[in-house]
């Protein structure tokens, strides 16, 4: 089957999966409509997605990697919503709908995205087709990268990064930490449910650090360029943007570059775990060039 309806196949199941674990819940009817509202709000899926892919590499079938896909997107669901709070980034809108608070109000998209995190964990645990120590260790890393050391800890890095200089080192820390390592993880679990040598595993890990971090820059890329865009003048060159970025610290044109650059060890490292890695290097493309 050709990469791009391989993918779509996935996106669908994956959606289809989200909706089938939410609507049996024994729960108030409110708090099933808010979880479900986020998560059918249509995002791009690259968790679940790279976790798939992944799998893919070591030719196993997708339903073994079903339920750690979707509580991967409940937790990224959980953290956008509670992003979008008034007591963080205060917006209105998310992928161009109302945020989940301006539907539900404040207290339930609070407690949507709490049931999201506690869910995902269920998910997982519940699985019939895992044994119980591979959802140990898959449990685990997912508290790891979604908790403290992971993306609360970049979450909390960043706001305290805000209106101040801060050093790329600093800007890395939050990235790798907010965003990077639950796609991080999203490779590791695919890699661990699909059988991965160690050396395979280290390398896998070391692409998904460059791809996160690359995934990053694009974002920050693409906030510049959609602001150039709505303005009609060119900004992104000059550092008079006072938001913690990639273009902001080393011009726009120094991100991109340095997009290439993570994009060019991230295709070495995948090499070299000698997978097929077709699907994988199809969703670096579309990491390195994406425009939303
Ligand atoms: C509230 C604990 C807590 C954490 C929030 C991920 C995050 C941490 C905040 C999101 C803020 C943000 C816009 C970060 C930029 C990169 C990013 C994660 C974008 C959203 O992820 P996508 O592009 O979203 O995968 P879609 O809409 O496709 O699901």
């Amino acid at each position: 089957m050709k990469i791009q309806s391989l993918l779509r196949q996935y996106k669908t199941q994956i959606e289809q999966q989200l909706t089938a674990y939410i609507e049996p819940l024994q729960a108030p009817e409110t708090i099933k409509e808010a979880m479900l509202y986020s998560l059918q709000a249509g995002g791009k899926r690259i968790r679940p997605l790279l976790l798939l892919a992944t799998l893919h590499a070591f030719r196993k079938p997708m339903d073994i990697g079903i339920s750690v896909a979707c509580a991967l997107e409940m937790i990224h669901t959980y953290s956008l919503i509670h992003d979008d709070l008034p007591s963080m980034d205060n917006d209105d809108l998310r992928r161009g709908k109302p945020t989940n608070h301006k539907v539900f109000g404040e207290a339930n998209a609070i407690l949507a995205g709490d049931a999201l995190l506690t869910y995902a964990f269920q998910v997982i645990a519940d699985d019939k087709n895992t044994s119980p120590d591979v959802k140990v260790r898959l449990i685990s890393e997912l508290a790891k990268a979604a908790g403290p050391e992971g993306m609360v800890g970049g979450q909390v890095a960043d706001l305290e990064g805000e209106g101040k200089t801060i050093s790329l080192q600093q800007l890395e820390y939050i990235h790798r930490h907010k965003t990077g390592k639950l796609l991080q993880y999203s490779i590791r679990a695919g890699a661990i449910l699909g059988g991965a040598t160690e050396q395979q595993l280290t390398l896998l890990t070391a692409f998904a650090d460059y791809l996160g971090l690359a995934f990053q820059i694009r974002d920050d890329i693409l906030d510049i360029e959609g602001e150039e865009q709505k303005i009609g003048k060119k900004i992104g060159s000059d550092v008079e943007n006072d938001k913690s970025t990639y273009p902001a610290l080393l011009t726009l044109d120094g991100a991109k570059r340095k997009l290439r650059d993570h994009m060019t060890e991230a295709r070495t490292l995948l090499e070299q775990t000698e997978i097929d890695a077709s699907l994988l290097h199809y969703i670096c493309d579309l990491i390195e060039t994406r425009d939303h």
